[in-house]
């Protein structure tokens, strides 16, 4: 009988990080091969990898690579995704397919949650997460993310999610779905490019060893499912919000003339913007997930001190 470890590969780095309960934070892989051009995108990676070890945590960036599972990327496989041809988008439903017929896929919230999970880690920073698209209510477009939230044990940091999204929408299948959206030092929820998006939080946090308590006692008292840490992007990085909301508004309507439909969407979405936005809003793209990737790691180095003892 197959057990799940016989699908894994993980890196020596990792591997030994996990043996002596050292802080660990997972990063994805969607980002790099759907989120950033190249040779931004395979840069931003390994500046992410290289902040969490400067905050004193081991990275673990997650994809699948000729169907293994790997936790931990080596340099040919982070430039495998970042030039990004034959890279499927892998979500959970994607997750068998990709795996037994030996492809390569670049893991999304939803499944980089799923991995991070059954390699016992529990921190894990990216960009922005998915959530109800606008229009849902005709579409039923809500990313898998919201549901992974839901059932799977791992704290995303984020700094929020885009305006592509219906935010009020996502609060509320979050809520519903009883996932914590906890604000760093912010009772706003941040919407990606910018800090400010007219919702709030459930509770503002001061630091990152309160992250670590909440995280701790929900876990502790079985109560299943992962949380979302917002986090805002620095201000002198907070792009224009008025370029970034016309560029939105026109990505949807063309992606509703295109007949854009489900996995599309996101991507679809995701590169328009960027076109119409050009250097703006990639700057901030990456000036948001290296903020994350450090407080991160700071979380996961107060999550292992507590639960150590
Ligand atoms: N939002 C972003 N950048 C991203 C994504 C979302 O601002 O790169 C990616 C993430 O990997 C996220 C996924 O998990 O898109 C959600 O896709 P979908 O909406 O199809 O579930
Ligand atoms: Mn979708």
């Amino acid at each position: 009988m197959k057990r799940f470890t016989d699908y894994i590969d993980i890196s020596g780095e990792v591997l030994n990080a996990l043996r002596q309960y050292e802080p660990i934070v997972a990063l994805e892989s969607t980002i790099i091969s759907h989120g950033m051009p190249y040779p931004d995108n395979i840069a931003t990676a390994l500046e992410l990898e290289q902040i969490i070890r400067d905050n004193g945590a081991t990275p673990a960036t997650i994809a699948i690579i000729n169907g293994r599972i790997k936790i931990g990327l080596s340099s040919e496989d982070l430039e495998l995704l970042a030039k990004g041809k034959d890279v499927a988008k892998v979500s959970r439903r994607d997750i068998p397919s990709i795996i037994a017929l030996g492809k390569t896929g670049a893991t999304t919230v939803a499944s980089t949650m799923i991995f991070a999970q059954l390699a016992g880690i529990t921190v894990f920073a990216t960009g922005g997460i998915g959530g109800v698209h606008r229009g849902a209510e005709t579409s039923f477009d809500i990313s898998a993310d919201l549901t992974e939230l839901a059932q799977t044990d791992v704290a995303v940091v984020c700094a929020g999610v885009k305006s592509i999204l219906d935010i009020g929408k996502t609060l509320e299948k979050l809520e519903t779905l009883g996932v914590p959206v906890l604000g760093y030092k912010t009772e706003e929820f941040p919407s990606f490019y910018t800090r400010k998006s007219g919702f709030y939080v459930d509770y503002k946090v001061e630091t990152p060893l309160e992250f670590a308590m909440m995280l701790k006692t929900k876990w502790d008292l079985n109560i299943d499912g992962g949380v979302v840490i917002a986090n805002p992007i620095p201000v002198e990085y907070e792009a224009n919000q008025d370029i970034i909301n016309s560029a939105i508004k026109q990505a949807i309507s063309e992606a509703e003339k295109n007949h854009i439909k489900g996995k599309e969407v996101t991507p679809f979405l995701l590169s328009k913007v960027k076109e119409l936005t050009g250097g703006e809003s990639l700057e901030a793209n990456i000036a948001l997930v290296r903020n994350n990737a450090a407080l991160a790691a700071q979380i996961a180095v107060e999550y292992s001190r507590l639960t150590e003892e």
